[in-house]
């Protein structure tokens, strides 16, 4: 008889922190502990190439929503400097170059190991140590476990019965394959318009036979008004940086706009009216900036809602669809405010066809496409714009077990519980970077990015100072901090959009908690300074 060896587990490679996820986060922390603190760090990422939700979004149309010129790190001047943009808004194959030159200007490669799932990470309470596993059967260990997974990671494919006889092919917009989709002469049916979908739509018309939108809620957006840079408007940008970062630091959510004081009431309605027109001519989210109380005042959100009605039954010629199209359930930016280039001029195109979900919902998909209440729609190719498990889906993904063995989803039974979307009680040095709880998702991501990673790096290099090898939220301060970010969304209107993914909507059978902090950026960094000034209150470490 032959003896068989038993399997032994792979030896731990040791590390002083693993990052997970090789973004906008994953990488500037890989810079920020290795090149500043000197720490051996290793990044692991899923993908097979850098730029998180870059290199998974690359459906037709999908560009970022932010301008180019502040979708960007702020930290490097030379980066910052020699970069550059060729378009108002990124298209996504831009922003993955960007991450290559970023990667290779700062020399990142070398420590991010792609094409590798962490399976899971567990706490070693009497090492203080994190264990984390891979798809590959890799270990590693390492003091501090930094979570760069980003918001929207995890694709929320609905469960639609009979999808697995449609003989077509279908595509979430979030995993799109690598090597594109030849749609063309091909009858494409969408579902969701959010900010995503509204992106696609105009490109899927153009490219396939036939396009029909399946819509379960209408949605407000705003024209994008994209087109190139022009060598002087980046001349003038780069000479107006310092300016740029400030604004953007010290605003309500990473924009580098001008915050105006003037109430939506406070002027005439001609007048009102006027700044609307501008701000619609002028394109983009800035639109959310013709008035300081958009997201806090219901008439004056009204005001903006109505305004933006009436734009949509300007562009669109049947009135009927104009109608199908108009929301009126929720207020202009309760849910994330989308912008577009010709979404609603789509709807005029004679190969494009709307289907209203709230008049006939989806029963099922058949063989040959998909069957509403009302009839069957026949579909070569399904695309599933239908979103993210926002915020809590990438992180509990990572199947993350703390002290004594407390899974994360344990923890957050209930929803997210976190200090500051820092830290989690139980889960002693593990940092998640734009966690639920911190302004994450509400910004301008780059900016919320860099203020996270340099408290985190500040944290840790004060720990190495002190010779501490433990922290951990205290559940008190976390207590508390739960309590702040709700009051500081019931003192906006946020909470009133009931299928927002911002309140977990989206995923049926998520807790219904109000995930990101909406209290503003500035207000928010101010917080973490003083928390780090006051030897980390709120934190226990030794
Ligand atoms: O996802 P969404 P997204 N049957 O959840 C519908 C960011 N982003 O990918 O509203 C039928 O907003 C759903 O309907 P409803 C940005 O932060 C950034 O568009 O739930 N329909 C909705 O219409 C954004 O907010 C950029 O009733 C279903 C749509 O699918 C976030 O990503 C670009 C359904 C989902 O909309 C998410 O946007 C794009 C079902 N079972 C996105 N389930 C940038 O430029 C869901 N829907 C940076």
């Amino acid at each position: 008889m032959v003896a068989t060896a038993a399997i032994q587990p792979a030896e731990a490679q040791a590390y002083d922190a693993i990052v997970i996820g090789a973004g906008f986060s994953g990488l500037y922390q890989l810079h920020k502990l290795r090149d500043e603190l000197g720490l051996r760090v290793r990044v692991l990422d899923k993908a097979g190439g850098i730029g998180g939700t870059w290199y998974w979004n690359r459906y037709p149309g999908a560009r970022c929503d932010s301008e180019s010129y502040y979708y960007c790190y702020s930290f490097n001047k030379e980066i910052e400097q020699e970069w550059e943009w060729s378009e108002r808004y990124p298209e996504h194959s831009e922003i993955r170059r960007y991450f290559d030159f970023v990667a290779d200007r700062l020399d990142l490669r070398r420590d991010v190991q792609l094409s590798t799932e962490v399976t899971s990470a567990r706490f070693d309470g009497a090492r203080n140590l994190w264990l984390i596993e891979t798809d590959a059967g890799e270990r590693f260990e390492a003091r501090f476990l930094v979570t760069a997974v980003g918001c929207l990671s995890t694709a929320n494919v609905p469960k639609l019965p009979g999808l697995e006889t449609f003989k077509g092919q279908w595509y979430h917009t979030g995993a799109w394959p690598l090597e594109g989709v030849d749609l063309a002469g091909k009858r494409v049916g969408q579902i969701g318009t959010g900010s995503t979908g509204i992106q696609a739509a105009p490109v899927l018309a153009e490219q396939a036979a036939h396009l029909t939108v399946f819509q379960r809620t209408a949605n407000y957006s705003i024209p994008a008004r994209n087109r190139p840079m022009t060598a002087e408007e980046i001349r003038e940008i780069r000479a107006s940086y310092p300016e740029i970062w400030r604004k953007a630091r010290s605003g309500p959510n990473g924009h580098p706009f001008d915050i105006p004081t003037r109430s939506a009431l406070s002027v005439s309605d001609a007048e009102r009216e006027a700044i609307f027109e501008k701000a619609w001519e002028g394109g983009g989210l800035r639109f959310r900036a013709s008035f300081n109380d958009i997201l806090t005042n219901p008439a004056a959100n009204d005001a903006a809602s109505d305004f933006l009605r009436r734009k949509i039954r300007e562009v669109v010629k049947d009135p009927e669809v104009a109608e199908r199209l108009t929301p009126r359930d929720h207020g202009f930016a309760t849910k994330r405010p989308p912008i577009d280039t010709a979404y609603f001029e789509t709807f005029n195109r004679p190969n494009v066809l709307l289907v209203d979900l709230k008049a006939e919902p989806i029963v099922e998909a058949t063989e040959r496409g998909i069957r509403t209440s009302k009839r069957e729609y026949e579909l070569d190719v399904v695309v599933f714009a239908t979103g993210f498990d926002a915020l809590t889906g990438p992180l509990l993904a990572l199947n993350i077990h703390g002290e004594n063995g407390l899974p994360l989803s344990t923890a957050w039974a209930e929803g997210p519980r976190t200090y500051l979307g820092l830290q989690t009680p139980g889960f002693p040095n593990l940092f998640t970077i734009t966690g639920p709880g911190s302004p994450s998702v509400l910004t301008n991501m780059p900016i919320a990015i860099e203020q996270h990673v340099d408290w985190i790096t500040d944290c840790i290099r004060h720990m190495r100072q002190e010779g501490l090898e433990r922290i951990e939220a205290k559940p008190d301060a976390t207590e508390s901090w739960g309590a702040h970010v709700n009051e500081a969304a019931n003192a906006t209107l946020l909470p009133m959009a009931s299928s927002s993914w911002y309140l977990g909507a989206n995923v049926p059978g998520k807790p219904r908690v109000f995930m990101p902090y909406a209290g503003g950026l500035a207000r928010y960094a101010g917080i973490c300074s003083e928390v780090a000034r006051d030897g980390y209150r709120g934190f226990a470490l030794r």
